[in-house]
């Protein structure tokens, strides 16, 4: 039996089969993302490739340096050819949750300023209605008890993001984010329209429009969704 993170192995060394000489590669993060990002660090070095990485967390960075894969911020670069990430949970129409790892605001910059985006994920990913993947919501501090009651008053059942040491979790931009236990998105565009519009959100976790391909790791082998 395959375990999972065989399948986030298999995905993530599947997905740098679309990278090539000179590209601008927009690196997410995750778990899976970290077998891909090993799998490009050994591409390049094997068939001497010149990639300029552009990273979406604090984590990415970490790993893709130390593997010497060069860098550049998303303001350096003209544009992004590609962008691989993970993803929470995938859509049968391809929409997307993400966000799990707290890194959904550089992700979404990252994916919005990129000519193509793939998400690498196993199987457990895939599911008919967004929502049983709690929804996070990214915030600023400041008024961010006044979302959460907002939030709680329409039932969209929020808790604050914890860190290890049970304080409010923050993320790289120092706001905090708040995971709305939906269960069932209905129309995630209308809900999409609704957080943005509430003042004190940065970004939420719904990537709606974004992946061109959807790679996804089965016992049978990687399949590339399109
Ligand atoms: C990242 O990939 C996050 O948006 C998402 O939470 C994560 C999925 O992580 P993993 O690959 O570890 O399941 O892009």
């Amino acid at each position: 039996m395959v375990n999972q993170n065989e399948l986030k192995a298999l995905v993530g060394k599947k997905a740098v089969d679309w990278v090539f000489d000179n590209m601008t590669i927009g690196l997410g993060t995750g778990s899976t993302v970290k077998y891909m990002i090993e799998a490009l660090a050994k591409k390049i070095q094997k068939e001497n490739l010149s990639i300029t990485g552009i990273v979406t967390s604090a984590e990415t960075a970490k790993q893709a340096t130390s593997l010497g894969i060069p860098l550049k911020s998303v303001d350096e670069v003209d544009h992004i050819d590609l962008t691989i990430d993970g993803a929470d949970e995938v859509s049968a129409d391809f929409q997307g949750i993400k966000g799990g790892g707290a890194a959904l605001l550089f992700e979404k910059i990252v994916a919005t300023n990129s000519k193509k985006n793939i998400w690498i994920v196993d199987q457990s990913k895939l599911v008919n209605k967004l929502g049983s993947f709690p929804l996070p919501v990214e915030v600023i501090p400041y008024g961010s008890k006044k979302i959460f009651e907002r939030f709680d008053s329409r039932k969209f059942h929020p808790t604050f993001r914890l860190a290890a040491d049970g304080s409010k979790l923050r993320t790289d931009s120092d706001n905090y984010i708040i995971d709305l236990h939906l269960e069932q998105i209905t129309d995630p565009f209308k809900l999409a329209d609704y957080l943005k519009a509430q003042v004190g959100v940065v970004e939420h976790g719904l990537f709606l429009n974004t992946v061109n391909t959807v790679i996804v790791g089965y016992t049978s082998g990687p399949k590339v969704l399109e």
